[in-house]
């Protein structure tokens, strides 16, 4: 079975921003995969993910990491495949440094950079289910309602003070 969406991180510690990610996904039923690669720790598995890649038919990756926060940046240097990063939250600098270290590639190799921590990861999971909407009517459908339940569940006014 393809799997269109990868996402990677370079931790296990990650897992828990990136499980953002993954649950809009299954919400979405989108079918994706989640693996540690880690630049600087696992870089050959890095490349190796990156070389397969189109060939395994992934049509998106969403990459975490934090701190000096190289994987989204390499992956895309490796892949043409559309690389959506999520700075995760650091306890030294609160992300800022995952953010910096994701955001500021040199022209030719793009990464769409989200938000740090959580609502980034979901924002990762809703952009790429968005990218794969763009051919695919059932789950175009699927996502408008999606976005339709969540606006839906925001009330008029604050609780307290609601008639
Ligand atoms: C980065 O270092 C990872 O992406 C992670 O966010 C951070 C800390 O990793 P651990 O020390 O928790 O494994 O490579």
């Amino acid at each position: 079975m393809t799997v269109p969406v990868g996402i990677i991180m370079g931790s296990q510690s990650d897992w828990a921003t990136m499980r953002e990610a993954a649950q809009v996904l299954d919400e979405l039923g989108i079918a994706h995969e989640a693996r540690i690669v880690s630049a600087h720790r696992t870089p050959d598995r890095l490349w190796d993910y990156g070389r397969a890649a189109v060939g395994r038919g992934l049509q998106v990756i969403i990459a975490g990491a934090g701190g000096a926060a190289h994987l989204p940046g390499m992956m895309a240097s490796k892949t043409r495949i559309p690389v959506i990063g999520v700075p995760v939250q650091t306890r030294a600098l609160g992300g800022v440094d995952s953010l910096y270290s994701i955001v500021q590639m040199p022209k030719g190799f793009p990464v769409a950079t989200m938000a740090i921590g959580a609502a980034g990861a979901a924002n990762a999971g809703l952009m790429a289910a968005g990218i794969l909407a763009l051919s695919d009517p059932a789950l175009a459908a699927r996502l408008d309602a999606w976005r339709a339940a969540l606006s839906a569940s925001i009330p008029e006014a604050p609780e307290d003070i609601r008639p």
